[in-house]
């Protein structure tokens, strides 16, 4: 099937300085002699020209061979390149759409809720239709259906006449902070930082309590009713089994005393350091201490509804590709890319990349035992090549990651102009880490997830597990914080701002960091944690994390409902 050739095609043009309309692809990819036919299509393409086009493929095809092939024959090998066989055969397994094996499902398939999610055509799908009814069991609980499979025809574009029109497109990005960096690491900066967090994150909790600061709580007589509104000081455990809970505003500290029978406790296990919550309760009556009676996140409105594309239109959703890994799972990012190539993908217009692009260097202790690329610009050479691969008229959207070359501190800005200029490819938006991307209608939180590993460590594992990343990803959603929690594992920037905030409420999280796959719906809005390009490094068999290599969520724009690929 000459489409599965598609891939290189583009890549071919791409290596020659051009860009390709998709129609000329798939064009050449029919062409009785493809290599002779790439050469004169460009040789075709005046000189000025960025972009091959149908027109020009036409006239070169005419030229070369005068006749494309008829599509049911073989198309040949455009371009020679080494292990192209492999290439094929790994082509040959997505264009089936190899997909979630019902023996082995994707982690993110939650165990109250089997897999019913996936379906003959060997799709994991998960209905995330924003009219589906909210659970109203209580504000911490979470609408998780995973189920509904949805029918063949919803899942796959036939579609005669794709609507692949780039005037069609709409994207922009907010909450770029690449180049505003403003930080100079005092410890003023952290002041500044930590009240624009509490500025931001109070605002969403001062309409739900009557809260006063801690000056004027302290000076309020025993017995009164009181709330606070703070960052998390502090929280302990009492002897007696109570929690002792201390918030600090922009004016001082107030301890709240959590009593064991106040049916609290399931709350208390979700607070994190540094996280900005509320607490109402009654003064004790020597003014000391507030005895709480509910404690409030600043969390996502159930009323949330999101937003969604008026067309039907596809994005790719992925992390952590790791090149220069010895991991790197080259097989499986070709067949990922030339299914992109496929008419079934016609409706995948966005890529959005969430970070680890690279590998990277000295991450970790005895890393370099596992690079196959030793050289951080190399490794980002070959990315850049592994990326040309995507079709070009792609929208590629991309943020660092820890393993990625900016400083490690959040947010991470997204990359310098070296390295920005050898991932220029596609015209790509390169932002920072965390931002914001708005595509056709739905706000996408893009936050690479270090802050996940935290959050899986400090919260019970029902509450949060690597087997269901995007659990912890409601618990950040719930806090309106990507990295709530500070002085840990995650790394912070003090900046003039806590770009970490999550001032309006997504419609998609995109995060990635932690290798596996999972996906559901916190309060209408869908949580994705996007797997990896990388198969098991002996790190990971040593603490026993098994990878959820080769997978892509693709997600209906217009629908928010997700279909997971398999390319592995
Ligand atoms: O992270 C992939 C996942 O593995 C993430 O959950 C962190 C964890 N990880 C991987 N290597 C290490 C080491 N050496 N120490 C601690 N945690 C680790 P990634 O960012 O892709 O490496
Ligand atoms: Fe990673
Ligand atoms: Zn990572």
């Amino acid at each position: 099937m000459p489409l599965e050739s598609n891939a290189r095609i583009a890549k071919a043009l791409a290596e020659r300085g051009y860009n390709a309309e998709r129609e000329a692809v798939t064009l050449l990819a029919g062409a009785a002699d493809p290599t002779a036919a790439v050469a004169a299509a460009v040789d075709r393409a005046p000189d000025d020209a960025l972009r091959v086009t149908a027109d020009h493929v036409r006239d070169a095809i005419d030229e070369t061979d005068g006749s494309a092939a008829s599509p049911d024959e073989p198309g040949q090998s455009p371009v020679e390149t080494e292990g192209s066989s492999d290439r094929e055969s790994g082509a040959a397994e997505a264009g089936s759409a190899t997909a979630v094996d019902d023996a082995d499902p994707p982690s993110a398939v939650d165990d109250a809720d089997p897999p019913s999610a996936v379906d003959d055509a060997g799709l994991a799908t998960v209905d995330t239709d924003p009219a589906s009814p909210v659970d109203d069991a209580g504000p911490a609980s979470a609408d998780t259906d995973l189920g509904s499979p949805v029918d063949d025809s919803d899942l796959v574009s036939t579609d005669s006449t794709p609507s692949r029109d780039p005037d069609l497109r709409d994207i922009a990005v907010g909450n770029d902070m690449t180049g505003r960096s403003t930080g100079t690491g005092e410890y003023s900066d952290f002041v500044t930082t930590f009240r624009d967090r509490y500025e931001r994150l109070s605002k969403i909790l001062r309409g739900r309590v009557n809260h006063r600061p801690a000056e004027a709580i302290a000076n309020m007589p025993g017995g009164s009713d009181a709330a606070m509104i703070g960052l998390v000081n502090d929280v302990r455990s009492t002897k007696s089994g109570h929690w002792l809970v201390e918030l600090e505003d922009t004016t001082g500290t107030f301890p709240a005393l959590v009593m064991k029978d106040k049916g609290l406790a399931d709350v208390v296990d979700e607070i994190l350091l540094d996280e900005c919550i509320a607490v109402e309760g009654t003064l004790a009556d020597d003014a000391g201490i507030l005895f709480a009676d509910s404690l409030h996140f600043p969390d996502v409105p159930r009323t949330h509804r999101p937003g969604g594309a008026d067309r039907h239109v596809q994005a790719a959703l992925i992390s952590d590709v790791h090149v220069g890994s010895d991991e790197f799972m080259a097989d499986a990012w070709h067949s990922f890319t030339d299914w992109l190539h496929t008419p079934e993908a016609d409706p995948v217009e966005y890529l959005l990349l969430a970070g680890d692009m690279v590998e990277g260097v000295g991450v970790y202790p005895d890393q370099d035992e596992e690079l196959d690329i030793v050289d951080i610009y190399e490794q980002y050479e070959t990315f850049a090549e592994h990326l040309k691969e995507v079709p070009a008229d792609t929208e590629i959207v991309m943020i660092p990651g820890n393993h990625d070359a900016v400083r490690l501190a959040e947010p991470q800005p997204g990359f310098d102009d070296e390295i920005r200029e050898i991932m220029d490819v596609h015209d790509a938006k390169i932002v920072s880490n965390p931002a914001t991307v708005s595509v056709e209608g739905v706000e996408v939180l893009m936050y690479h997830g270090v802050s996940l590993d935290e959050v899986i460590a400090e919260l019970p594992e029902e509450k949060a597990s690597y087997d269901e990343p995007h659990k912890a990803m409601y618990q950040l959603l719930k806090k309106r914080h990507v990295a709530p929690q500070f002085g840990g594992h995650t790394r912070v920037a003090p900046e003039e701002r806590d770009y970490l905030v999550m001032e309006d409420v997504p419609d998609v999280f995109h995060t990635g960091h932690v290798h596996k796959l999972g996906w559901g719906k916190y309060h209408n809005v869908l949580a994705v944690n996007s797997g990896c390009w990388q198969a098991q490094t002996d790190f990971q068999k040593s603490v026993n994390i098994d990878p959820d290599a080769g997978y892509a969520p693709i997600l209906d724009l217009d629908s928010l409902e997700m279909t997971v690929r398999k390319f592995s």
